[in-house]
């Protein structure tokens, strides 16, 4: 049974407003996803009713607040199936948990190591590594993407080349932002685990879309924002197998995060806490656990198959229009489709249909070689998600032709 669609719409209050005298319909969801009521009350009722410091205080709102902040780490290792609680470290978002991975490895990499990356990389997932590199003096590689417009995805083949036991780390995404590639994340995890690499899935474009389970796939970290599953901005996750995640450095250091401290050094707690330190974002934790019940509650599977439904009949839309170049792969992909017009630059297309109501993204979408490597500076871009609806392609699809026209071209 899917659920019904337009009810999901009736949660999200911001959908219901016009925008430049039109209906707004939001395509930027690659980007950040808008949030239902449920989650926007939670964060009401937290600074209402229950905010306090955690972890620290003995009263009842410390308590309370303590007892719903776990909560949420709780409910968030269920959402992507952790083994343990203590395997999903809160953050700021993708970003920030890619940067405390690549700093704490790169602590223990060295020169003749090797840090596999993809060129399919957002940039959060690839600078990062850039300056573990540098730092440590390790090489960073890619494993190319084929075809013209990357439609072949991932070089599979090359990757037997490319894996290699001096490997260390092998970091890559499971659904790119630009291309909706799909990546093969369990068979690239087993396949990283064979050469005693660690992997290190980016997951921000994949975990509200898709079921996701971690001991499923394998990973060994996985790294996502709350914004773009319907939770709050400035939370995330960094999920590590706990094994891992003990032995591994902390990247901050100061108050919650030490078991005790003397004048002349400290000892550190077990994860979770080694990698918090100072007071967490307690209310948007609680907020995101609350997108995943959320998110659940439709089930991941049912969204799924909405959003990749909505990307394919955009897809075959999309490929009617004149001097149109699709990128990615032309069969199964994820929730979104980007495209390049020969003679129209993609701010000009964004521009226009913000005039009809569309949000759309238009650029390089942190994604910079590989454009480069298609030889393209910008794309445009539109994401879907659970409240988009087939009408609203075909608003897109207007606006896209209206645009054309004006340019003739
Ligand atoms: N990785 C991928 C695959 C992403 O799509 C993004 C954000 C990030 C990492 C970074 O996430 P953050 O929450 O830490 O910023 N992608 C986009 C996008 O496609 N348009 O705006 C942000």
């Amino acid at each position: 049974m899917s659920p019904s669609w337009n009810d999901v719409r009736a949660d999200f209050p911001i959908l219901h407003q016009q925008v430049n005298g039109k209906p707004l319909v939001y395509l930027d969801n690659g980007a950040t996803a808008q949030k239902p009521k449920a989650v926007i009350d939670a964060l009401v009722r937290y600074y209402e009713r229950d905010n306090s410091n955690v972890h620290r205080g003995l009263h009842a709102l410390s308590m309370r607040a303590t007892d719903a902040y776990e909560g949420a780490r709780s409910r968030l290792a269920r959402f992507i199936h952790a083994a343990d609680p203590a395997e999903v470290i809160f953050t700021r978002g993708t970003t920030e948990s890619i940067n405390l991975v690549a700093r704490s490895l790169g602590a223990k990499l060295k020169a003749g190591d090797v840090i596999l990356a993809t060129e399919m990389e957002h940039h959060s997932n690839l600078v990062p590594w850039q300056q573990a590199a540098k730092a440590s003096g390790a090489t960073l590689r890619f494993v190319p993407v084929v075809g013209a417009n990357a439609e072949g995805g991932l070089d599979l083949a090359a990757l037997d080349q490319l894996l290699t036991p001096q490997v260390k780390v092998f970091a890559f995404t499971h659904i790119s932002n630009t291309l909706g590639t799909i990546n093969p994340v369990a068979e690239l995890c087993r396949r990283a685990r064979a050469v005693g690499a660690l992997s290190v899935v980016d997951a921000a474009q994949s975990v509200g879309h898709t079921p996701l389970d971690v001991q499923a796939l394998g990973c060994d970290y996985l790294a996502f924002s709350g914004h773009k599953m319907c939770g709050p901005t400035g939370i995330g996750v960094l999920y590590g197998r706990r094994a891992l995640l003990d032995q591994l450095a902390p990247d901050e250091t100061g108050g919650g995060m030490v078991a005790s401290v003397d004048f002349d050094g400290a000892r550190w707690k077990p994860a979770p806490e080694r990698f918090e330190a100072g007071t967490p974002n307690v209310a948007d934790a609680i907020g995101l656990g609350v997108a995943c019940d959320y998110l659940d509650a439709l089930g991941r599977d049912a969204i799924k198959r909405h959003d990749h439904a909505l990307a394919r009949r955009a897809y075959a839309e999309l490929a009617t229009l004149p001097g149109i170049r699709l990128l990615g792969p032309t069969g199964e992909r994820g929730g979104l489709v980007s495209f390049a017009f020969e003679h129209v630059h993609a701010h000009d297309v964004v521009t226009f249909a913000d005039e009809d109501g569309v949000a759309l993204r238009g650029g390089h979408h942190c994604n910079q070689p590989l454009m480069r490597k298609l030889g393209l500076t910008s794309t445009t871009r539109a994401s879907f998600y659970l409240y988009n609806t087939p009408e609203e392609i075909d608003v897109l699809i207007a606006s896209l032709r209206r645009t054309l026209k004006f340019f003739q071209a």
